[in-house]
């Protein structure tokens, strides 16, 4: 998970243990967007002692971003939701809305609701329904 290889083409020889034109970067460790989503290296090449970032012609920038991985389940708001639910309530009433947030990104992040029906009674597993996007659980019948 996160390993990112970068390779810089260079236009002349930068470290001494680079083969040809290319530097190859790899990061060690784990990059996680949600910690960081870009990172801002600079290259700095020299023929030994301090090296001197004002020439244009021996330093180079990289931006680089990290890309979104699945990494995060959505977690709901609460814990717990309560609702009251009225002997007259009328059919498609809404009864509660639930809300989950997904730390990811795009459709990594995408969240769509469902009722367990495994978990409910037969009666009370006819009685709800939760619309797929909206989290808005409504009375199916009376
Ligand atoms: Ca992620
Ligand atoms: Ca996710």
């Amino acid at each position: 998970m996160g390993l990112l290889h970068i390779q810089v083409l260079m236009m002349m020889p930068v470290l001494s243990d680079v083969t040809g034109d290319v530097l190859e970067l790899v990061v060690r460790g784990d990059l996680d967007r949600e910690r960081m989503d870009h990172h801002d290296l600079r290259i700095v090449a020299g023929s030994g002692g301090d090296l001197v970032d004002s020439d244009p012609g021996s330093s180079l920038s990289v931006h680089v971003v990290v890309q979104d991985l699945n990494d995060n389940p959505p977690v709901f708001e609460r814990q717990r939701y309560f609702a009251v639910v009225r002997a007259e309530d009328p059919r498609g009433k809404e009864v509660a809305r639930v809300r989950a947030i997904d730390k990811d990104e795009g459709q990594n992040a995408k969240v769509t609701y469902s009722l367990n029906r495994r978990q409910s009674s037969e009666e009370g597993g006819k009685l709800f329904g939760v619309e797929e996007e909206t989290g808005i659980i409504r009375l199916n019948r009376r």
